[in-house]
């Protein structure tokens, strides 16, 4: 039988999508989760006059659309959630009205603000405060770039909402700030669990406009009456607060049941390892390797590290595609296998690749900086991207491994970026130690298991866990050629 329905809406940097999971009893007395997209939609940024702005409307439409999809095609779930990407918000005014389009993360807005907010604060200051890794992106530095250009909006703002909580805003009416995307901001103390008015009060950051965090789970509240309308769909569905920030919802949804400590990868345009921590860490240590703790599901802190991911790959797909080549992923991949390994080598966290204007001209600026041969086809390219990141793998895991005491006899890997099986091998191969692939849809999935749980459906995140490793195929990558990888290791580290 069907005994729950739930909808999950998951905004990633260059698409969104809804999907419907559906808790079954399987006849033997267990339960599986079954997941069914409904709709996807990309999400494209928009530069105008000098910033790069998400297209925010065009992404509360597609929502609305997901919504009313999901009752034409006849499901009825009882609450559905929002995650998305960090640290971004938008700002509304007294009457409730958005004050302009929100920035996008990469916008150049925050260039050399790291330093300078730095200088102001003191980096140890700010570490110790927030347990956020220095991110030119991390909100405190959005807001800081607003106060700088006396931004009037800054002054007319009466709420700061973060993207997930702005769209649940507008789908309810109801003002909340979920707890897991406060964590992104650098702005919220988690030793404190309160916001950081003090620092606020040095940046000249209004302090009035944070509301109270709520914890994942929290009901927001049922669509209101015009939304209702304008859809066409029924009272009953309640929005509910998630993990809402998107890596927190994936990390929510890895396949760990043993009990033990584990490792995960959440692998999508940005690549979060890590591991689950009952306390935050922002030891010197955790500064000095440049990890945060970001709240998570479950009285959770994760401790992870935010590397380049798979950005870097999709910016040179970009590039071939607008000129006009066809460059899709099973294509590039096998160009890759066929090219010769650990020809070339980058560092993926280099902030000359986080937003380069020619990113195939980046790459090979760096070759010619580290004295190794220049990049020529695609197959090159692209091999040694992925090498990079599986090497990347090694040294963020030894790093969590190091601060943390702990010993992982594996790598959990989830999210968008485990459909590229290459990458899976060559990290297994880094490693020296198996990965665990799956689920590809973690951050929906994991959304819909907090729905589950706020409706009783599931009694905890163990619980939770558990019905993800019933429910889907978790693939095992034995390491291979694990000499090699260790003998480019030592080369990755002396880059
Ligand atoms: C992944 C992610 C990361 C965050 C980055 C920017 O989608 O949410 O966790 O650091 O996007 O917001």
């Amino acid at each position: 039988g069907n005994t729950a329905a739930v909808l999950a809406f998951d905004l990633g940097a260059g698409s969104g999508r809804a999907l419907i999971g559906e808790l079954r009893e399987d006849g033997t007395g267990g339960r599986r989760l079954e997941v069914t997209e409904i709709h996807r939609f990309p999400n494209q940024a928009v530069t105008a006059g000098s910033h790069l702005h998400w297209d925010f409307l065009r992404l509360l439409h597609e929502v609305k659309t997901g919504i009313r999809r999901a009752f034409q095609a006849g499901y009825a779930p009882e609450t559905l959630g929002i995650d998305t990407w960090g640290v971004d918000f938008g700002l509304l005014d007294v009457n409730g009205e958005l004050l302009g389009n929100p920035y996008h993360y990469r916008d150049s807005q925050t260039d050399g603000l790291v330093e300078e907010v730095g200088e102001l604060v003191g980096p140890e200051e700010l570490y110790a405060q927030s347990g956020v890794q220095f991110m030119p992106f991390n909100t405190v530095y959005q807001l800081y770039a607003m106060r700088k250009a006396a931004s009037p909006k800054l002054d007319a703002a009466e709420t700061l909402l973060l993207t997930p909580d702005l769209l649940a805003y507008y789908l309810t009416g109801r003002k909340v700030c979920e707890f897991t995307m406060a964590t992104t901001t650098g702005l919220y103390n988690p030793l404190e669990e309160s916001w950081n008015k003090e620092l606020m009060g040095r940046l000249g950051i209004p302090a009035g406009m944070f509301l109270d965090p709520v914890k994942p789970g929290e009901l927001v509240g049922p669509l209101t009456e015009e939304v209702r309308e304008e859809l066409g769909v029924p009272s009953t569905v309640t929005v509910v607060a998630v993990g809402t920030h998107d890596t927190e919802s994936a990390i929510a949804a890895v396949p760990a049941v043993s009990g033990e400590p584990f490792a995960y990868l959440v692998c999508g345009t940005w690549s979060l390892l890590g591991t689950e921590l009952a306390q935050p860490n922002v030891t010197p240590e955790a500064r000095a390797l440049d990890f945060s703790n970001e709240g998570g599901v479950g009285n959770t802190y994760q401790l992870l590290k935010n590397i380049m991911g798979l950005w870097i790959l999709q910016e040179c797909k970009r590039q071939w595609e607008e000129r006009g080549e066809s460059a899709d992923y099973p294509q590039l991949v096998a160009e890759a296998e066929s090219a010769a390994p650990f020809r070339s080598l980058i560092k993926p966290d280099d902030a000359r690749f986080y937003a380069p204007a020619d990113m195939l001209a980046e790459l090979n600026a760096y070759m010619r900086e580290t004295g190794q041969p220049e990049l020529q086809t695609r197959g090159q390219m692209v091999r040694c991207i992925l090498e990079s990141l599986a090497l990347r793998y090694r040294e963020a895991l030894e790093q969590t491994e190091q601060l943390t005491d702990r010993r992982f006899g594996g790598l959990h890997m989830v999210g968008g970026g485990i459909q590229n099986e290459l990458l899976c091998r060559f990290t297994a191969g880094a490693l020296g130690r198996p990965v665990w692939g799956g689920p590809v849809e973690a951050s929906s999935i994991g959304n819909m298991l907090v729905q589950l749980m706020a409706g009783g459906h599931c009694a905890s995140l163990r619980e939770a866990r558990q019905l993800v490793a019933d429910s889907f195929v978790i693939r095992t990558y034995e390491p291979e050629e694990t000499e090699s990888w260790e003998r480019t290791f030592e080369s990755y580290s002396r880059l």
